[in-house]
């Protein structure tokens, strides 16, 4: 049987940083992923990684603490928001010094910095707008560097447990050879990025399923706060695919029909640069009261300049000519709000550490530690993957080394039998709805009902659609009977995920009578300090979702009215 001091589930930013984190700690240590790991979606975020560098003023990690506690609408933990914001910058200069090639400043030749949504300052560092693709090859070197071992193309299934109920490995899914395979672990990290195909159109790339929320849901670990879904403002329509923030941070305006730079309307002092929820919202509203173009406003770069353009956004330039028709250099871009980032997440700690479930550990997008409370700001999302990746990775190391008390590594092939079992019998099955089936209504239906504006009605409505879909899904059939690179039966078990990630996100929505960062709720406007200021838990209990709520963190802001 194969075992490793810890295994981690995922190879994106938080895995890899979590990875590299526990082998410099001195453990073994191993990756699992179900796509090569520079195929990881990380690769996809485009414009930046905040730190407070300081490099073009004289920002502070402070003043990062503040935006994003602001950002958050006052429902992130403050002392992990401090955790990220003072890491920040020792983060970004450790990623440089493994090669991560930073767009530098033109005149002091240090890395630059750019604007960014709801920053006081451009503490925004980026590589053009390739930002997540270059840390991700930097990272993958130096895992190949430290020759640790990566199961590639493994599908985790199921997490082991102990006679005690702690993590003991994982059962995965060789899916080149068809055979299940079980990995025993001291400590398990999961960092298998989020759940954006609950959606669509999304930006998130086909393989953000939520598999690690979903396995740890799966095993009675709480999720935190899932009803927080973020809509970036620019996505391209119909496609959703992303056109990055650091298009307004270069100074792109937003336009409604009439020519209007409407964000001075919502945003006077931030315009175009308030955080994603405000703006995600403005232009819903623009869109809604008939303001819109054929359902999308205008992003416009063209005072930029074509050398700015090729030089800040070339990858931005490229997407909006393939998937959009429109070259920005000559045009405006149309684009609308899509679904991006998950804020909720496996209930951690600032540690990563699971409280329900010894042995366990989440990052990266997957968790909620939590920083971003109700909305994330951009550019904190790379950020909080590699801090709390290497802060997790070297959690679960020291788990591994000095806590585990004996238990763990008896994740014998006994454990692989609940998913053979599970695989037989959906192969062995003719007859049923076909998963593609049922994605389509449930991403249909939280595009329509659980969106950017929300009301109970809706949700109610959502949620029974949900339920329905989750029956379903129990006589689902697989069409491809194979072993080898089964999609068919991968895709399957993925949107298992999402069915009941959905459902955790709708319990939530409907019972938060508020409006809060991206939870926005019209039947109700206003936030509610008095009743709301907790997270949301959810469990999943006799195959239904039960909610509770725990503290928020508050050390140095006490919420303030929140304006832009
Ligand atoms: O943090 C993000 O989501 C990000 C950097 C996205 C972008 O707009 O480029």
């Amino acid at each position: 049987m194969l075992s490793h001091d810890v295994v981690v589930v995922g190879a994106g930013l938080a895995g890899m940083r979590a990875a590299i984190a526990a082998h410099e700690a001195g453990v073994d240590v191993a990756l699992v992923t179900k796509v090569h790991p520079v195929r990881s979606h990380s690769g996809a975020a485009q414009g930046g990684i905040n730190a407070a560098l300081g490099n073009q003023t004289d920002d502070h990690p402070d003043n990062h603490t503040f935006d994003t506690v602001k950002g958050a609408d006052y429902i992130g933990d403050q002392d992990a928001i401090e955790i990220l914001c003072n890491n920040a910058p020792g983060e970004i200069i450790q990623l440089e010094h493994w090669g991560a090639v930073f767009s530098r400043h033109e005149s002091t030749g240090k890395i630059a910095q750019r604007p960014f949504g709801g920053a006081g300052f451009p503490r925004t560092c980026f590589a053009a707008d390739l930002t997540g693709l270059v840390i991700l090859h930097t990272l993958y070197t130096v895992c190949v560097k430290y020759d640790i071992p990566t199961y590639e193309e493994w599908f985790v299934t199921d997490l082991v447990q102990d006679d005690h109920g702690g993590c003991a490995g994982v059962v995965a899914y060789d899916m080149v050879h068809g055979t299940i395979q079980t990995i025993g672990a001291k400590a398990v990290v999961l960092a298998t990025g989020g759940a954006g195909r609950v959606y669509r159109p999304s930006t998130n790339s086909h393989s953000s399923t939520g598999d690690g929320m979903g396995l740890a849901l799966k095993a009675g670990v709480p999720l935190k706060d899932m009803e927080f879904m973020q809509f970036h403002p620019t996505t391209l329509n119909p496609s959703g695919v992303l056109v990055t923030e650091g298009a307004r941070g270069e100074g792109g305006y937003l336009l409604n029909s009439e020519g209007e730079r409407f964000m001075s309307k919502y945003a006077p002092n931030k315009l175009e640069l308030a955080s994603r929820d405000v703006v995600s919202r403005s232009e819903a509203t623009e869109i809604l009261e008939g303001r819109g173009i054929n359902g999308s406003v205008l992003l416009d770069l063209r005072h930029l300049g074509r050398e700015k353009i090729m030089e800040r956004l070339p990858q931005i330039r490229e997407l909006a000519m393939a998937f959009a028709g429109v070259d920005p250099i000559e045009a405006p871009i149309p684009i609308r709000p899509g679904a991006h980032y998950h804020m909720g997440g496996v209930h951690v700690d600032s540690w990563g550490a699971a409280p329900h479930m010894q042995g366990l550990f989440a990052a990266g997008e997957c968790a909620c530690v939590s920083v971003h409370g109700a909305n994330r700001l951009g550019g904190n999302s790379l950020l909080e993957a590699v801090v709390f990746g290497a802060r997790t990775g070297g959690a679960a190391a020291r788990y591994a080394s000095q806590i585990f008390n004996g238990r763990g590594i008896q994740a014998t092939p006994e454990a692989a039998r609940r998913t053979e079992e599970e695989i037989r019998i959906m192969l062995e099955r003719t007859k049923g709805p076909k998963q593609h089936e049922l994605r389509d209504v449930l991403s249909d239906t939280m595009q329509e009902k659980v969106g950017v504006f929300r009301t109970e009605s809706d949700l109610r409505e959502a949620q029974a659609t949900v339920e329905d879909l989750r029956e379903q899904f129990k006589g689902v059939v697989v069409t491809d009977k194979g072993r080898t690179f089964n999609q068919s039966l991968i895709h399957t078990i993925e949107t298992g995920y999402l069915l009941d990630l959905a459902a955790t996100m709708v319990a939530g929505a409907v019972e938060r009578t508020e409006s809060r960062g991206a939870h926005s709720r019209t039947d109700h406007p206003e936030r509610d300090d008095e009743n709301w200021m907790k997270h949301t838990l959810s469990y999943l209990e006799d195959d239904q979702i039960r909610l509770d709520y725990s503290e928020v963190t508050v050390t140095k802001f006490q919420p303030q009215v929140r304006s832009y």
